[in-house]
This record gives C-alpha cells, structure tokens and sequence, in this order.
C-alpha cells in the first residue's frame, strides 16, 4: 500500500486506518487526494466483496495535530472554470457515495480543522468522533463559493436546515462541543484518546455478525431518504434476508448456548 502519496494507510486490528498526508497545506483535498481516496475505497471494497472481512472499520483521520482537512486546495481551485469545478466536485460526491456503500462502517476521526471540503468529508463518513481540538465549519462563502461536495445537503440532514443554512451562510466555525450538542458529531473525547476511541468502536463492530453490520448499514443510508413505509419495507426485506445466512442461526444459537458466536460472513 505503499503507492499512495498524499495518504497513509494501516491496518490496525480490524480497522483500516486512511491518513490525509499533507500537513503542510493541512491535508487540504486536491484531485490527487481524491483519486487516492478513490482508490483506496474501491480496494477495500473489493477485498470484501471477495469474501476477506478481516477488516470491519474504515477511519479516515488527518495527519499531524492541527488539521484534519482544511477544505479543498484552495490553490487547485483558483483557477479553475466551470467544467473543472463540476469534474471535482463531482469526484468529491463520488468518494461519498464509496463511503456510504462500503459494507462497513466508515468513522472520520476529525482531529482538528475540518472546514468546507473537510467538514464535507467528515460527513461523508457514517458517523464522527471528534478530538476535543477539532474544529467544524462551512467557510466556502467567504471564497465565494458554495460548499461542492455535501455540505449543503449532509449538514442539513444531520443537524436541520436552520442551522444548517446559519453556517453555510454565516462560514462561521464552531468547536467540537457545539458540533456534539447540534449532532454533527457523535461524540468529543479528549485529542490523546480519539484514535483509541475510534479503534474501541471497530474492535465492538468486529465483534458483530458482518452481514448484519453491512445490512444494517445499507439499510439505514438507503431507508433515510424513502418515506417511512418504503424504508420500513426495506427494513423486513433485509431482516428476513438474513434469516438466510448461517451467522444468523450461529448468532441465536451461540445466545441459547452460552456461548460466543464465531460468525463466518455466511
Ligand atoms: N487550501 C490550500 N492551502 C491551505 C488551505 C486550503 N484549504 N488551508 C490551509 N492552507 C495552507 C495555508 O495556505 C498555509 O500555507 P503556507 O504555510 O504555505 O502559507 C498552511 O496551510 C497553514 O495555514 P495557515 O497559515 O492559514 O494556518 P492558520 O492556523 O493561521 O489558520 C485555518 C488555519 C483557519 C484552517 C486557515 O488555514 C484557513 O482558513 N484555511 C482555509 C479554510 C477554507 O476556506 N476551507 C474551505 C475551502 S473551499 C472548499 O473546501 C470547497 C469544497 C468544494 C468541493 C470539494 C470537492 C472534493
């Protein structure tokens, strides 16, 4: 995994963990970063499509202590016309939907700045843990722009359309503790603590029947933006599916025994 540039990639236990590498421009998102981002969701999905759950965690986190991405690369963008932005943003929201369909859960541990294209990431993930250092916010207007990759319809959908529009409008930050107490992030832990945190969530979901994590998952992503009768449909259809795999009768049987199940992603 050594051929990436602009990211570092570990495997620790059962988590992946992805590193924006450029701390000099605090891991701010150009087109590289992004095709390397890419790139590294299609392997892991891949590799779990091929039947190997060894991991079951994504963290995506910023390298060094400041940031963990400042927004995209505010020099690859001053030039750019009309067409190269749409490609770019484009790219972005392509990156978002590998987060959302990989059958695992996908953490952005936000270590610090999180601004514009880094807050849109962050929230591209399933859910964030934050550093007690991080920082949230939309600042694209200040440039005189827009947020191009979800913030506009991520933010609204986790914290509601009225605050949502007072940051993107305002580009004003708030600390962790705000993010926390509006539902951007799940939890605030103190900046020693965050990647050990994020690695404790991964060690429980391992613990877990992966196909039902994966349902679970696909289900709560695809439910959300059906009207409640079709996602509850979708919710029999993959709770009775799984009455078809061998962890499901391993997982209730191990219950009835006492003892601990030994899933098999089957
Ligand atoms: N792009 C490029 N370089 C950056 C960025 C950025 N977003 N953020 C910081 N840097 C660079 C600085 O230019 C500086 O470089 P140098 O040392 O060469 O001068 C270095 O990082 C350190 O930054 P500062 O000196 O500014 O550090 P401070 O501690 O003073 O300030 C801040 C930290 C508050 C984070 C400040 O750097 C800042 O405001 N950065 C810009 C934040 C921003 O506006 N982000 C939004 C960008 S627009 C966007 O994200 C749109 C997304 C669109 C779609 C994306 C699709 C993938």
């Amino acid at each position: 995994m050594a051929d990436y540039e602009t990211l570092e990639i570990e495997d620790r236990g059962a988590a992946r963990i992805v590193r924006i590498n450029r701390p000099k421009a605090l891991n701010a998102l150009n087109p590289q970063v992004i095709a390397e981002l890419s790139r590294v969701l299609e392997a892991l999905g891949q590799q779990i499509e091929a039947g190997d759950w060894s991991i079951r965690g994504l963290i995506l986190t910023g390298a060094g202590d400041k940031a963990f991405v400042a927004g995209a690369d505010i020099s690859a963008m001053v030039d750019m016309g009309r067409d190269e932005a749409m490609s770019f943003a484009s790219a972005g929201h392509a990156v978002g939907e590998m987060l959302a369909n990989l059958p695992i859960p996908a953490i952005a541990a936000v270590n610090g700045f999180a601004l514009g294209g880094g807050c849109e990431l962050a929230m591209a993930c399933d859910f964030i843990v934050a550093s007690a250092k991080a920082k949230f916010g939309q600042p694209e207007v200040k440039l005189a722009v827009i947020p191009g990759f979800g913030g506009t319809q991520r933010l609204t959908r986790r914290v509601g359309l009225a605050r949502s529009i007072e940051l993107c409008v305002t580009g004003e930050m708030i600390r962790a503790d705000e993010a926390l107490r509006i539902g951007l992030a799940n939890r605030v832990v103190a900046p020693e603590e965050l990647l050990d945190t994020c690695l404790g969530i991964v060690e429980t979901v391992a613990k877990m029947g992966p196909l039902a994590v994966a349902e679970a998952k696909r289900v709560l992503h695809q439910g959300a933006e059906l009207p409640l009768e079709a996602a509850n449909q979708l919710e029999v259809e993959a709770f009775s599916g799984l009455f078809e795999t061998a962890d499901q009768a391993e997982g209730m049987r191990a219950f009835l025994d006492k003892r601990a199940a030994q899933f098999s992603a089957k």
